[in-house]
């Protein structure tokens, strides 16, 4: 890694490239909706593939979506050094989060070509499929798929809330591939670094401009769907009502009872989305479908509190007399960054003169099934007031430029190369 790489971060250039993906939006500014394979989604991608290609990157994509931008390192045959994060958004949600990730590893690249870098080991940048679990109820679709962790019947196995199987939705898109050729092998890549807003007021409140991950919070989500007999809503009397919405009210309560009485200080649990069915005023709810979101640091309260909300909801169907379905669609392990890449970072950090802290990502990332490849770790950049998934998620164009600064130097010291 050459010593004195001054790199230039062209912070506006950047800033005008976010703005301009965020208009591939499905909702009104400054909110953006960007849900996986959507029009607006595959514009999106078009938008990412000319900057990649303006960047000099050769670019493949795999059978699932994952679009992959790689700089032909001095010895190619040494496993390369791979950065990016992902670009769809969840409904009504913000413009940093993946994207700065993504559009930051582009910037980073022009900044060491011009620098006049060249890597020893290739670089590679990964713009993940659908991070988001918004259409395919899976979060971290394309990163788990390149890890192993969701194989080809898996995926076939995956329909959207309309009932469309993502292998019709996908091909559709235009991935036509075999699901088969998807998983990397282990020491397919030497590491992984991913630039990331922090999606919390941790920075902020330190007034750090930079974190640099340890670990990241174990996700679990839970699918529960009550059923009733529905009817009419003033001819049925309550003694002979089967009512799916006070059941599921019931739940929504008991989860945030759940977290809130953990002796864990990272035990979290919501319930985001719930559909009641039929959904009219004079009718009685014959169904509701909800999905829990629960987390932690430490696996075993998590699981903890997975087991005792699939327990609960079971006890009130029953008490209740509901016909019921409880899945736990995903319980995922948390994950150790790597000490070396983690290394690789501070010492980029510190050789620039910033103020930084480590600490432990609560929102969960493509890093998270990465890791399952190779060593990875993450650079955080502060999101104003913590805010993240709201129309008002903001971080500002230097912080972000620093980060991309940290990012590149970063990439440059494990890559290796010359100026
Ligand atoms: O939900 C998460 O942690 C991530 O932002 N998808
Ligand atoms: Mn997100
Ligand atoms: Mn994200």
């Amino acid at each position: 890694m050459p010593n004195n790489l001054s790199l230039t971060i062209d912070a506006a250039r950047l800033q005008a490239e976010i703005d301009t993906l965020a208009t591939y939006s499905d909702a009104p500014a400054p909110a953006v909706t960007r849900i996986l394979f959507t029009p607006t989604e595959l514009e999106a991608r078009d938008y990412v593939r000319g900057l990649m290609r303006e960047a000099a990157l050769s670019l493949r994509e795999d059978a699932v979506g994952n679009i992959f931008g790689r700089w032909e390192g001095a010895d190619d045959t040494l496993p390369a050094v791979a950065t990016g994060s992902h670009i769809d958004a969840i409904p009504f949600s913000g413009k940093y989060d993946g994207v700065v990730g993504v559009l930051g590893a582009i910037e980073a690249v022009r900044a060491l070509r011009q620098a006049g870098f060249t890597p020893q080991r290739p670089i590679e940048l990964i713009m993940f499929t659908a991070e988001e679990p918004t259409r395919f109820k899976v979060g971290c679709l394309g990163s788990r798929a390149l890890a192993g962790k969701l194989s080809p019947v898996k995926l076939l196995d995956l329909t959207d809330g309309d009932g469309n199987p993502f292998d019709a939705v996908r091909r559709q898109a235009g991935y036509i591939d075999s699901l088969d050729d998807v998983e990397l092998p282990g020491g397919h890549y030497d590491s992984f670094v991913e630039l990331h807003i922090e999606q919390g007021p941790r920075l902020e409140a330190a007034k750090l401009p930079l974190g640099v991950v340890t670990a990241i919070a174990a996700p679990a989500t839970v699918r529960v769907q009550f059923e009733g007999s529905g009817g009419h809503a003033g001819t049925v009397l309550m003694p002979d009502r089967r009512d799916a919405l006070p059941a599921a009210a019931e739940l929504i309560l008991s989860v945030e009872k759940i977290a809130q009485s953990s002796t864990s200080p990272d035990a979290v649990a919501t319930v985001g989305l719930c559909h009641i069915y039929p959904g009219a005023v004079n009718s009685i709810a014959s169904r509701v479908y909800i999905e829990v979101d629960i987390r932690d640091i430490d696996l075993t309260s998590r699981n903890r509190m997975v087991d005792t909300v699939v327990q609960v909801a079971k006890t009130i169907a029953e008490r209740r007399k509901l016909e019921y379905e409880v899945v736990v669609l995903n319980a995922d392990d948390p994950c150790t960054c790597g000490r070396e890449v983690i290394g690789a970072v501070v010492e980029s950090i510190e050789a620039l003169g910033y103020p930084y802290q480590t600490m432990v990502s609560r929102a969960y990332h493509d890093t998270l099934f990465m890791a399952d490849l190779c060593p990875t770790t993450m650079i955080f950049v502060p999101s104003q007031n913590g805010y993240s998934h709201r129309p008002d998620e903001y971080t500002a164009p230097e912080d972000i430029a620093r980060g991309v600064e940290v990012l590149a130097h970063t990439l440059a010291r494990l890559a290796g190369g010359t100026e």
